[in-house]
């Protein structure tokens, strides 16, 4: 049996002021007594604190006041890493009957700022949560605290012949009730679905303190509202998700990918029909990354480099995943799908690189899900994940060029490269502007740019990676007045004193 090689774990940046201006926000900052009343009712190592009496150095606070980009950055003098659901219930309580703000915490490696102070609101993380509470082998359903790594999760379930139904390039880091919270895809979607489909409970620390137990472990469930939708993709800003039910997937047998090399990119959705017509249950992914994109995942050290006369004429790639029950079948299928696209009178593609053995595999797939770690070894990305039709990809990227072209701002000192990748299957295309330094001049050309050729394309602006503090003002290229009206209702309706990751997702 074939399994994804273990990831890379991903290192938090040093920590570095980023002039951004930050808006005032009517929370009370915690006070040495707030820090004392936190360390009776934690252990003394879940407590971090520059306040006395834990006076912690503030050094040991960065990796938790700076995302994983080190675009945002706060200021809080207060993490605070709970063991067990009822100490976050006390926290949160405590902090809802004083009025200080809180942001929950997961891995830190989100892309939209959702996860770090703006100010500085107490840090609740949720690291030291990371125990497996259930597994029925039979139904596959795996119960799990919030702060169980992604990966983790998965290596769990090997032994047991399934596998989580999401993966994505930040397994090693990420946990799930960061997943959850924002309602990651990734490259299983296209297989699995969104975790919409797959949670089937939630235990959310309500910000009033009240624990929600819904940790249903029911395949099916129609009593009502479904409450727990309304937690997956809050980023945090509706409660304190402790506990989650979700449905693993029966590990496949067999699995194979294979990277295909295409002249032009307009081949790509030609070629999405024809594998999707011929591969039929076996696909599993179907990732798209252009020329530029692939070059700077080899420049750094992502995956292994196809040989030269195997990218000479590319536009662009598409790596192609199979996972079935049978290996034998499951190659016929795939070896037949390429003979096909080969010998074609107008071949869809140039060439393509099919894996031999388990590394080559993941040395595949290491190029796709190194991406974001190449580009952030290149410069500093502005990312735009977003959701427009598949055909109308590469004209976004190269609208986008061209538009900072024009403004001249399209050299080596200021904007260096315009990149696209993504899950074509799912009508994702990552957008990553990667320019040498973070400016507003850059920043202002940008957007609302980026959003109204979105809106244009009546796309969204958020497809994957959640609103946070970065698309606050964005939101309103996806969402009309009346849906936005509805969810500051149910905003207020959860969070009446707005302590729960204030100034995130809602403008
Ligand atoms: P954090 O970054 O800690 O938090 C994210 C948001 O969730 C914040 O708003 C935070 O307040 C909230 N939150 C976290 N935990 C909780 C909780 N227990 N209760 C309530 N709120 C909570 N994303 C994708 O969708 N698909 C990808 O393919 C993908 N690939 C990535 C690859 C790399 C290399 C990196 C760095 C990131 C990638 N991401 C991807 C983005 C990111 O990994 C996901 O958004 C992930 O789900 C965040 O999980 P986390 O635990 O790190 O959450
Ligand atoms: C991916 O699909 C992630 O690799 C990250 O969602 C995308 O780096 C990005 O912009
Ligand atoms: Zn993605």
């Amino acid at each position: 049996m074939f399994t994804r090689s273990v990831a890379h774990r991903i290192p938090l940046r040093a920590f570095k002021r980023w002039a951004h201006t930050t808006p005032t926000m009517n929370y009370r900052s915690v006070t040495e007594e707030d820090v004392a009343h936190f360390a009776k009712i934690l252990a003394p190592s879940s407590v971090l604190s520059t306040l006395a009496p834990v006076s912690t150095p503030a050094s040991e606070l960065s990796i938790y006041n700076n995302d994983w980009m080190n675009k945002y950055h706060g200021k809080s003098t207060t993490v605070l890493r709970p063991k067990t659901t009822k100490e976050v219930s006390e926290i949160v309580k405590w902090c809802n009957e004083r009025r200080i703000a809180i942001v929950p915490q997961g891995g830190n490696t989100g892309l939209v700022g959702g996860g770090v102070p703006i100010i500085d609101e107490v840090i609740l993380n949720l690291g030291n949560m990371n125990k497996i509470r259930s597994f029925d082998p039979v139904s596959g359903i795996i119960v799990a605290d919030s702060g169980c790594v992604l990966e983790a999760m998965s290596e769990y379930l090997v032994p047991h012949h399934y596998i989580m139904p999401l993966d994505l390039g930040a397994k090693g880091s990420c946990q799930i009730g960061g997943n959850v919270s924002t309602n990651a895809g990734g490259l299983r979607l296209l297989r699995y679905g969104s975790l919409h489909g797959s949670v089937l409970g939630l235990e959310v620390v309500l910000p009033d303190g009240t624990i929600l137990d819904q940790l249903s472990t029911l395949r099916k469930d129609n009593t009502g509202y479904d409450l727990k939708q309304l937690f997956i993709g809050a980023e945090g800003t509706l409660g304190v998700v402790t506990g989650v039910s979700i449905l693993s997937a029966p590990a496949p047998n067999a699995s194979s990918n294979v990277m295909l090399a295409l002249p032009k990119y307009e081949n790509v959705l030609p070629l999405f029909r024809e594998v999707k017509r011929q591969l039929s249950e076996i696909l599993s992914a179907f990732e798209f990354i252009d020329r530029r994109a692939y070059e700077l995942a080899v420049k750094h050290g992502q995956g292994r480099a196809l040989n030269d006369e195997d990218v000479e004429g590319a536009e662009c790639f598409v790596l192609v995943e199979t996972s079935g029950g049978k290996r034998e079948h499951d190659e016929e299928k795939l070896n037949t799908l390429l003979e096909s696209l080969m010998e074609a009178d107008e071949p869809l593609i140039n060439t393509g690189v099919l894996s031999q053995s388990p590394l080559q595999f993941s040395q595949l797939w290491a190029i796709r899900e190194g991406i974001t770690e190449a580009v952030s070894k290149e410069g500093k990305a502005y990312k735009y994940d977003i959701s427009i039709p598949v055909a109308s990809f590469k004209t976004v990227v190269d609208t986008t060029r061209d538009h900072l072209q024009s403004k001249g701002l399209l050299r080596d000192d200021a904007v260096k490269h315009v990149v696209g990748y993504g899950h074509v299957g799912d009508g994702n295309l990552h957008l990553n502007i990667v320019a040498a330094e973070y400016s507003p001049e850059i920043e202002s050309a940008l957007e609302p740019f980026v959003y109204e050729l979105v809106q244009s394309y009546k796309g969204s602006v958020s497809a994957e990676h959640g609103i946070g503090v970065m698309k606050t003002h964005a939101l309103q290229y996806s969402k009309n007045a009346t849906s936005i009206d509805l969810m500051r209702r149910i905003k207020t309706l959860f969070d009446p004193n707005g302590i729960m990751n204030p100034g995130k997702v809602l403008p």
